[in-house]
């Protein structure tokens, strides 16, 4: 982790900048993936887990038998942890429920907006080096509390032709029953297009891999919508000398730990706590069983040391970061000047861990710069807003000849006519 004293913001920004993704080497191995599953259906996706899972499977949906199974599997210790964080994380999304909105807004213009729960989702949990369990929370908590109708989880089959068992646990708990044992592209397409196990969805969600994201991207062509794009796991840091460096160097590793693509930053006023924190990064990063991981995410990472706090809120708007960690003596200042971020971490015992897993918010944000224009995942992500409108006679009476003006200077004439037909006859009426 490099350390930029006092950089130019030529150099901040350029040093902050997200590595380019290859996009076009990965869409060349998903697209006959999309026409297989689409072609073949389950029949693809048995040979997709052949060939990409090393597994021969004869279902692919999880079955009943497996659920009971993998429960007992789960330690108490682990079925009371997730079972906290349920709670937490359900309570803070039932929160987020809004109710229907209604404004007369003349006497006789009625407008209604009511949220509409999407009725089939799809989640995609990874397999891969870490058991994202606390990701199904994330994603099926919201899900059933905004009510769709149909959710669906994927996720990717080990060489026994099993799910991780928390994984199980975790969907089971919230009550999802419909699991399927299908990782990668081909999750995506199965939920895409429908095979003969997988219903077609009309939202999918969750993290994944360069082919996972890349087929969430496709599956837009199709219709069908996605949580947001995704890129990899970040973190920015910022602390003053009120902070600890040992926990500041914690939550960067906790970061970094996820992959090597990772980004951790830290920003700080002061050059001698960025050095303090770097040293216990190196003490700590010794123990982990992840370090290899952990290093190469330490070698994109910088630590910039800035005096102006305007600058300093000019770094973390400009980036836009999925985690922001803000552990620094006047917090709440530096907490309304941030304009742009996933999720905010307030003072120096507010992990960004504690977000990953059970305090209550949820974990599925925006990485790669797009917190500037995307929100998180929340229970706004599983609804669509309708609106309704009721005119009365005296409503249209009153409204009418705006709408005739309007629709006349747009030379839209049916428009216009739509009211004065109903004017007219209203007229004659009496
Ligand atoms: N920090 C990850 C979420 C996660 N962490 C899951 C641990 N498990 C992306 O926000
Ligand atoms: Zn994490």
């Amino acid at each position: 982790m490099k350390i930029l004293n006092n950089p130019s913001s030529e150099i901040w920004k350029k040093s902050l900048e997200r590595p380019v993704q290859k996009a076009k080497k990965i869409n060349k191995v998903i697209k006959p993936i999309f026409k297989s599953v689409k072609k073949k259906g389950d029949q693809a996706l048995i040979q997709f887990a052949e060939e990409f899972d090393g597994v021969k499977l004869t279902e692919i949906l999880v079955t009943e038998e497996e659920i009971k199974a993998a429960k007992n599997q789960v330690s108490t210790e682990l079925q009371e942890a997730i079972e906290v964080a349920y709670t937490n994380i359900s309570k803070f999304h039932t929160a987020q429920k809004q109710d229907e909105l209604v404004e007369e807004v003349m006497p006789g213009v009625i407008c209604r907006r009511k949220s509409v729960p999407i009725q089939k989702v799809g989640l995609y949990i990874p397999g891969g080096t870490a058991p994202l369990f606390s990701t199904v929370l994330m994603l099926a908590v919201p899900a059933v509390i905004a009510g769709c109708s149909e959710i669906i989880l994927c996720s990717p089959p080990d060489k026994e032709g099993n799910i991780h068992p928390a994984i199980l646990y975790t969907a089971s708990l919230v009550g999802l029953r419909k699991i399927a044992k299908v990782g990668g592209a081909q999750a995506i397409a199965a939920m895409t297009f429908g095979t003969e196990s997988i219903s077609a969805v009309d939202k999918i969600f969750g993290p994944g891999n360069q082919y996972v994201t890349a087929g969430k991207q496709r599956a837009t062509n199709y219709g069908v919508a996605i949580d947001m794009p995704a890129g990899p796991s970040e973190v920015l840091v910022y602390a003053d000398d009120s902070a600890n460096p040992a926990f500041v160097a914690a939550d960067l590793l906790s970061q970094a730990e996820h992959g090597i693509d990772s980004q951790v930053v830290l920003v700080t006023n002061s050059e001698d706590f960025a050095k303090k924190s770097l040293k216990e990064v190196d003490k700590q990063l010794k123990d982990l069983p992840r370090k290899d991981i952990a290093k190469k995410a330490l070698k994109n990472s910088t630590a910039v040391v800035v005096k102006s706090r305007e600058t300093t809120l000019d770094i973390i708007n400009n980036y836009a970061p999925e985690h922001l960690i803000i552990s620094v003596e006047d917090e709440e200042e530096v907490v309304d000047g941030i304009v742009n971020a996933g999720s905010v971490f307030i003072g120096k015992y507010t992990p960004e861990s504690a977000g990953d897993y059970a305090s209550g918010t949820n974990h599925t944000l925006p990485t790669y710069g797009y917190a500037k224009n995307y929100s998180g995942v929340s229970l706004d992500s599983f609804v669509k807003k309708i609106t309704y409108q009721k005119i009365t006679e005296k409503g249209l009476k009153l409204l009418g000849p705006t709408v005739e003006v309007m629709a006349e200077n747009e030379l839209l004439m049916a428009h216009k006519n739509a009211v004065s037909i109903r004017l007219n006859y209203l007229k004659n009426q009496k």
